[in-house]
């Protein structure tokens, strides 16, 4: 579904005579007829970090509808959210070191409002949570037992997260972990979601249960604006997953779509981003982190610090799976 958007301001001998004809000083007449020829040619995407297929297929589907960026991503992220098999992302998600699941949130629009929610327990659907923050709160972030007050208080309910599933691993990684989070223990499956609409707005969505086994209180990328997520809708967006601390420590998101701006394409920004890390982390190899990026015109790309990286790509009906370029 390409689009192509023309302003195209010209005016013709007619309209000199016509404004002269009119009395219109010539100064002004000059100034108005400067020929203006903007052309931009974009296509709308969704896009998503790992094999979300569904969340990026229900997204697209609003994108499609001629929905906004912002209800795409925020009904992609919450697919996740609600699937008991995602282990690492709300409902079934694994827990912290003490078995409970907390939760971390972020979401961010075309004119640069954000929200997000952080280490918050029992509500399914953080990253509506989130939304809410950003529409209805003069903040950005809120935490722990106070984002949960303001869900209760916005009509959201508490429930047990926590699956049998779950539970049980816990219980047997509490046996031989030595209470040690340990880092990487889990496959990735964290949804970074980001949508360019009809009308060529970007915004972003990130939801996580963090990482497995956290120390309790732990906050990680996923709902640091910036970090785990970032939309500039002038230039394009970004989103993370992996090693929350190593995103953080160089705001990853933000840097691509900064590198963005410098002029680099998605995939050459998440390659400046993932390179930023390896040469300031001795310890690199221990740990994954990987970016996605899309443009204003909807290119999109990804890069990651170990190979095994996925992301999902929408520009058409159904989600298509992509090889993100890696490092090592
Ligand atoms: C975090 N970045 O909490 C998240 C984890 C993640 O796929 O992305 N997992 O550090």
């Amino acid at each position: 579904m390409k689009q192509t958007r023309r302003t195209f301001l010209s005016k013709s001998s007619l309209g000199i005579i016509g404004s002269s004809l009119l009395g219109v000083p010539t100064a002004c007449a000059l100034d108005t007829m400067t020929t203006e020829n903007k052309e931009s040619d974009f296509t709308p995407t969704v896009i998503s970090t790992w094999a979300n297929h569904k969340a990026n297929n229900a997204a697209w589907k609003i994108i499609e509808q001629g929905g906004t960026a912002l209800d795409a991503v925020e009904a992609g992220a919450k697919v996740p959210e609600a699937d008991v098999q995602d282990r690492s992302v709300g409902y079934g998600g694994r827990p912290d070191r003490e078995g409970l699941v907390t939760l971390d949130a972020c979401i961010m629009d075309e004119e640069g409002n954000a929200g997000s929610v952080c280490f918050l327990q029992g509500i399914k659907h953080p990253i509506s949570v989130a939304r809410l923050v950003m529409e209805k709160t003069p903040h950005v972030i809120l935490a722990g037992k106070g984002a949960q007050q303001f869900a209760l208080e916005n009509g959201f309910e508490v429930e047990n997260l926590l699956t049998e599933k779950s539970l049980q691993e816990w219980e047997e990684w509490k046996k031989t972990s030595k209470y040690k989070p340990v880092i990487n223990i889990e496959r990735h499956d964290t949804i970074g979601m980001l949508a360019l609409d009809q009308k060529g707005n970007l915004s972003g969505a990130c939801t996580t249960s963090g990482l497995a086994y956290k120390m309790h209180g732990r906050v990680g990328d996923s709902p640091i604006i910036g970090a785990g997520m970032f939309v500039d809708n002038e230039v394009g967006a970004a989103a993370a997953t992996g090693m929350g601390e190593l995103v953080l420590k160089s705001l990853g998101s933000f840097l691509v779509v900064e590198f963005m701006r410098q002029g680099m394409s998605p995939t050459d920004a998440c390659k400046a981003a993932v390179m930023r890390i390896v040469n300031k982390q001795k310890d690199y190899k221990e740990f994954q982190v990987g970016y996605i990026a899309i443009n204003k015109k909807g290119e999109y790309g990804g890069y990651a610090i170990q190979s095994g990286f996925q992301y999902v790509i929408n520009q058409d009906k159904d989600s298509v799976e992509q090889k993100a370029v890696s490092f090592l």
